[in-house]
């Protein structure tokens, strides 16, 4: 007897990886009756819990908002207005809203919009699959590429119209791409991010950038009361070295200020290192293979545009492929790759900015310190220097979803 298939064996779009691009991407696509499948190698518990982003781009909003993704975002999301860059013992506030015209950002934790684009999906998408994981994918340069993939022990295909790399950094799409038709640009940097979440209320009601020659903190939180830290550690860094007293102090030491604060200190119930890289794959198209999100490029955190950057990618490609269904032409699909690239290299720009200006490399000069202190003093003396940080923080405006071309469900 043939082992019975978890999808259908052939697909308009196969979508490789059930993060925010594919599951956003494949609600997107639904509501232009253009039929998908995602696999998704991990379960579901896994993937609704994986610790991640937390702040969102307006336009990130509407196009979660339009897609019916709204309810809970907008229940228990948390409108930011401002920043706080701290840096020589001061503390400066970034006016979101009166830098950019009215521009803000929304605090909504990753696994959350992860878990409504689930719950979306599984209530009336197409095919979902959890522990599907893709081996490889061939074809790309033919009218039918196929995606093979090993669900519950046996290996079965999806015969795809195009398939959509959304497997991740270390997803295996991007290989699809032959390496002499390929770019890569890469830098990596000399320090890691030590992430903690605690059960203890934010101790400021908005972000907090911290430079210090001890290194980069940043105070951001999950909830009114739950709070997300990052210490910058070395490269290698073994969490198990950092007891929660040790986390406090360091958090403590590198966000004194001359003004009022008060650290609030609580359980801390995760730590993670993550290591800090800039990536970009050109093109992102290679036949009827596309990438998108963080299989396409990657960007350190401390700009905040991993996650929006997904969401920009699959809306336009969303876009694209409901003009090729409506038009009969790939005009749209064509220019995507070019169209994202360009979004994505400011993105990264910002990143490093943000990236080099706030953290201490190891062995840094004084001089170097000196022109970070310089340039954090001219974001907050020159409302000129700080809209330009204020435009990039809340993100350049992103395509409108694609309307429906069926009756919405
Ligand atoms: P994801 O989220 O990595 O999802 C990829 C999915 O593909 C699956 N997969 C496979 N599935 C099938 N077969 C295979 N062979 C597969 N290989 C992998 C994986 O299991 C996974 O489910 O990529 P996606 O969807 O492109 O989303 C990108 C975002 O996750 C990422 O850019 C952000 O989290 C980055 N990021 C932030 N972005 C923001 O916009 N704002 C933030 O505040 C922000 N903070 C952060 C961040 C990333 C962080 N970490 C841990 C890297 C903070 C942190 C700490
Ligand atoms: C987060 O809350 O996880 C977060 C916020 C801002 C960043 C990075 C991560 O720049």
């Amino acid at each position: 007897m043939r082992p019975t298939s978890p999808a259908p064996a052939t697909t308009t779009v196969g979508i490789v990886g059930g993060g925010p691009a594919g599951l956003l991407l494949a609600r997107l696509l639904h509501r232009c009756g253009i039929d998908s499948v995602v696999l998704e190698s991990r379960d579901r518990a896994y993937v609704e819990h994986r610790q991640r982003a937390g702040v969102l781009e307006q336009g990130t909003v509407d196009t979660l908002r339009a897609c019916g993704a709204g309810e809970r975002l907008d229940r228990y999301g948390l409108v930011h207005h401002g920043i706080r860059l701290r840096y020589d013992g001061r503390s400066h506030r970034i006016d979101l809203p009166a830098l950019t015209g009215g521009r803000s950002v929304v605090v909504y934790a990753q696994t959350e919009v992860v878990k409504d684009l689930i719950g979306l999906q599984l209530a009336g998408g197409g095919p979902l699959v959890f522990g599907a994981r893709a081996l490889a994918v061939t074809g790309a340069d033919t009218a039918r590429p196929v995606i093979h993939y090993a669900h519950e022990g046996r290996e079965h295909t999806l015969t795809c119209d195009y398939v959509i790399g959304c497997d991740g950094f270390h997803g295996v799409t991007r290989d699809a791409v032959p390496t002499g038709a390929r770019r890569l640009y890469e830098r990596a940097y000399p320090y890691s991010w030590l992430g903690v979440l605690a059960d203890v209320p934010p101790s400021c009601d908005e972000l907090v950038y911290a430079h210090s020659e001890r290194g980069f903190a940043l105070f951001s939180m999950r909830s009114p009361t739950v709070s997300r830290l990052y210490l910058q550690v070395p490269n290698g860094t073994d969490p198990a070295d950092w007891p929660d007293e040790r986390i406090w102090e360091e958090l403590d030491a590198r966000s004194a200020t001359d003004g009022p604060w008060e650290l609030a200190r609580g359980p801390i119930t995760a730590k993670s290192v993550l290591p800090m890289r800039s990536v970009v794959t050109e093109p992102l198209r290679y036949g009827r293979v596309l990438l998108a999100g963080d299989a396409a490029h990657i960007v350190p955190p401390a700009g905040a545009k991993g996650l929006n950057l997904a969401v920009s990618d699959v809306t336009e490609l969303a876009r694209a492929f409901a003009h090729l269904k409506e038009t009969g032409s790939g005009e749209l699909l064509d220019g995507w790759s070019d169209a994202c690239l360009r979004r994505v290299w400011r993105a990264e720009h910002f990143s490093y900015f943000m990236t080099t200006t706030l953290h201490t490399a190891p062995g840094q000069s004084t001089f170097d310190t000196r022109l970070q202190l310089a340039q954090l003093d001219r974001i907050a003396s020159s409302p000129h220097a700080a809209a330009e940080l204020a435009e990039n923080y809340t993100g350049v405006p992103q395509a409108p979803v694609p309307v429906p071309v069926a009756s919405p469900s």
